[in-house]
């Protein structure tokens, strides 16, 4: 067979339509029962039974993949390839049985074949292949592009460990090892035919016609496999492509083994394996290990070769390669994929320099994700060097280039050249991948408004200086889908009915149909019963009081502790005041913290500390409840966003890139109360100022405070007789004795402002009290919330870089 006839178009004509009725469904789950599981209905346990209702879900999406790769290789596009180093896909049976139609037909079948459906559907897994909002954003754009039939294929790791798990263990976090895939996954297309080899380390020579040519000391295999990616509404199902290492078959050493040497023998396998066995649980943060660069060059060289060998399926010319191809880069993960094009198209396709650097920056675009500078990756030298002997001499060659026309544009400004230089000097020599990402690619874009601002006004100002028509922003968009439909069906349903229609889950623009209902009284109360159902469902709490939810990785620029200090105070308000009433809240908080990260960990383990204080003490627990469940994932976001009164998004403004917890929260009809920062101003500007509760320092007094040396967090602590109660509270060991590490680090530096903008949070939590009191009000606030967040579906998303960056057009799949 030719390679690559799974992109034939006679593989979409032939085939027998699945059924769509329960009883065809019903004999689809026998007929994989038996002849894909190889079991009877007596005899299949309840892994069986899910693993043989996968099966016949993901079939009904198989026929329309194979359709769809018809239609798109007929159609021989301009593909958009996302390379991203986590994805965040979420549970899959839930989506497939919504996204394939066959929710209900299952679940018929399943209690025809005396199977219980939830028991069942209960032992799917969420891929935990991600951090946080980077990876689950790579998710939803995915889920888009389907959805707006965009060809597109994403690139990742298959990583054997995922997000640890995270338990606390007296209050402490701990982390568990995430074997997700353990019993096997299956959703996934295993293609061991289309393995790729990676080569590490070595060194270069010069041939005879004076090629260099890269002898490597390390091969390992990339063996892929793929999950499907249905868009909603529409016949498009594209892929997710995750790579495997594999050791070679060679790399089993039988003469050890025979030798009674097991581990030895295994060795070599062990090692290469070890580059995809687990995710880095960083997140914006630089890990600085070199089993990281060598995930990512063997992330970015098998896609690589992928995109080339579907490239040329259909293409011959390599000047028509940047015409038929963009490569998204995830942030700077991906960004070795800039030298290794390089690479394979001036070493191994004998293309001149120039033609290969002009493909490869039309081929790239570069998204960035953060302004904090300690979150912009870079390698040592030496390391780079060793791992990729030949890369480095094309990053160089790179810089040399473009160095020369820094100076010719700006002659005499060395300090511009040097701050601008693909290789930091000082004080050791190292690779800053943002500026080669910025370098290679023809388009840079932020994540929001404000974001993208900072970016070509600070962290990249020398570059868009120097290139202004490269920047470009995007604010980011989440999937209505997965967020909306799938995690709130009963808002969904009450939404559908408001609207007459549920074009909106592919159309979010039409929530602006609720703005009318908002004046309406029946739909108010159907409104806040459904709010509250969403309060029971998820069994945390009174589901009478204000939900409070603050849901996102532990990082002190996003300010938990700031959080913290109001819950304090409003303890001490409440025990001071005996017999007054409060407004009762639950406060939420969930997230995990990267295992090094000491100052976070203090502050979760404070979080759980003052819960149980409040927790034994009648006076207050009436009125304030702080529950922190472990583990926060997609699977645990469904639930909590849903129920949310109350959405936390109180980062530093001028760090938080854009944050999308924020739109899935607004969304859902949560209350923001939030600082200027990323797109907290976009949603504020959608929902009005008046459904917003806004506080603290903008960007500029924020920058101005803490640059101008002057910033004195204890003069804040002297002055204001609550915020020193509360962190004498903590320093006096009120708390069980813990947290003083949190407390000594505000007063003493306070990287984040927090004492600064303490007293405006506090009051905004009046006034959030305050409004919660007039129930109709807030539910009206509550309804215009999300009939004016529209604009954050990644619908729009996707259809503004399809539109300024990618130039794609969509392929629609017909049968
Ligand atoms: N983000 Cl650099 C991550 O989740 N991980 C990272 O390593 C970096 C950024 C987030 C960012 O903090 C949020 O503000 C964004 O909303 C999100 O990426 C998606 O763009």
């Amino acid at each position: 067979l030719r390679k690559g006839a799974d992109m034939d178009v006679r593989n979409g004509m032939g085939l027998r339509p699945l059924g769509t009725s329960a009883a065809e469904f019903e004999q689809d789950l026998l007929s994989n029962l038996y002849y894909r599981r190889g079991t009877t209905v007596e005899s299949a346990s309840t892994q069986d039974a899910y693993e043989t209702l996968a099966l016949t879900v993901r079939d009904r999406l198989a026929e329309r993949r194979v359709r769809t790769a018809a239609a798109q290789y007929a159609a021989n596009p301009r593909w958009v390839y996302y390379l991203s180093a986590e994805y965040l896909l979420g549970k899959q049976l839930e989506q497939n049985m919504l996204y394939s139609g066959t929710d209900r037909i299952a679940r018929i079948a399943l209690r025809q074949l005396g199977l219980d459906p939830d028991e069942v559907t209960a032992l799917d897994l969420e891929p935990g292949l991600g951090n946080g909002g980077l990876g689950r954003l790579a998710a939803c754009l995915l889920d888009a592009m389907a959805t707006l039939d965009i060809p597109a294929v994403g690139y990742g790791i298959r990583y054997d460990f995922g997000i640890f798990k995270q338990d606390f263990q007296d209050g402490r976090q701990i982390e568990r090892p995430d074997d997700w895939a353990f019993q096997g996954n299956p959703w996934e297309f295993p293609a061991p035919d289309d393995q790729q080899t990676v080569f590490f380390y070595g060194h270069t020579e010069k041939d005879a016609a004076g090629r260099t040519l890269w002898i490597p000391g390390e091969v390992v295999f990339a063996e892929p496999s793929h999950m499907l990616v249905p868009g909603h509404g529409t016949d498009t199902v594209n892929i997710v492509r995750l790579w495997r290492a594999r050791g070679s078959h060679s790399s089993f050493d039988l003469s050890r083994f025979s030798a009674g040497q097991y581990a030895e023998a295994v060795d070599e396998a062990v090692h290469a394996e070890n580059i995809s066995k687990v995710l880095y649980p960083d997140d914006s943060t630089e890990s600085g290990r070199e089993l990281r660069l060598k995930q990512q060059y063997f992330l970015v060289s098998s896609s690589l070769r992928d995109i080339i060998r579907r490239f040329r399926l259909r293409n011959s010319d390599w000047t028509d390669f940047p015409k038929k191809t963009v490569i998204q880069l995830n942030d700077t993960h991906p960004t070795l994929a800039i030298p290794e094009l390089m690479r394979l198209l001036v070493d191994e396709e004998g293309l001149s320099w120039d033609l290969a650097w002009a493909i490869t920056k039309q081929t790239f675009a570069y998204t960035c994700h953060t302004l904090l500078p300690e979150a912009l990756e870079t390698w040592p030298v030496h390391m780079f060097e060793r791992l990729l002997p030949r890369h480095i001499e094309i990053v160089y060659a790179i810089n040399e280039i473009f160095l020369t026309e820094v100076r010719n544009r700006f002659p005499a400004d060395l300090d511009r050249v040097r701050r601008m230089s693909i290789i930091q000097e000082e004080p050791e020599r190292r690779v800053r991948m943002a500026n080669l990402a910025v370098v290679g690619t023809q388009a840079v874009n932020g994540v929001a408004e404000l974001h993208s601002r900072l970016l070509a006004d600070i962290t990249l100002r020398d570059f868009a200086e120097l290139w202004p028509e490269k920047f470009h922003n995007v604010t980011n968009g989440i999937s209505p889908r997965r967020f909306v439909k799938m995690a709130n069906p009963a808002l969904s349903d009450l939404i559908t009915e408001g609207l007459g229609g549920d074009a909106w889950i592919t159309d979010l623009d039409r929530l602006a149909g609720l703005e009318p209902l908002a004046e309406d009284a029946s739909f108010r109360l159907r409104w806040r019963e459904v709010k509250q159902a969403n309060k029971v469902r998820l069994g945390l709490g009174d589901p009478a009081s204000l939900t409070d939810v603050m849901i996102k990785r532990f990082h002190e620029y996003k300010r938990q502790q700031l959080k913290l200090l109001h819950i304090i105070t409003q303890y001490h308000r409440i025990k001071q005041n005996p017999g007054q009433t409060f407004v009762p809240r639950t406060v939420l908080f969930a997230g995990k913290a990267a295992p090094a990260y000491h100052a976070a960990k203090h502050i979760i383990r404070l979080i759980n500390a003052v819960a149980a204080t409040i927790d034994a003490d009648p006076a207050v627990s009436p009125y304030l409840k702080v529950v922190f469940p472990a583990n926060y994932n997609v699977t645990l976001s469904s639930l909590i966003i849903p129920a949310a009164d109350l959405s936390e998004q109180i980062s530093l403004a001028g760090k938080e890139a854009s944050g999308t917890g924020n739109m899935k929260l607004a969304l859902n009809g949560a209350l923001t109360v939030g600082t200027l920062d990323g797109a907290n101003i976009e949603i504020r500007d959608r929902v009005g100022a008046d459904n917003f509760f806004l506080f603290g320092l903008d960007t500029p007094a924020a920058l101005e405070l803490r640059n101008g040396g002057t910033y004195s967090p204890r003069a804040y602590y002297e002055q204001d007789g609550e915020l020193r109660r509360a962190l004498d509270a903590i320093l006096d060991g009120k708390f069980a004795g813990v947290g003083r590490e949190v407390a000594d680090s505000l007063l003493g530096w306070d990287e984040y402002l927090t004492l600064a903008d303490y007293r405006t949070y506090v009051d905004a939590q009046d006034d959030v009290d305050a409004a919660w009191q007039d129930t109709e009000s807030w539910t009206r606030r509550s309804i215009l919330n999300t009939a004016r967040s529209g604009f954050f579906s990644a619908d729009r998303t996707v259809r503004d870089y399809a539109s300024e960056i990618w130039h794609v057009t969509p392929v629609k799949v017909t049968r």
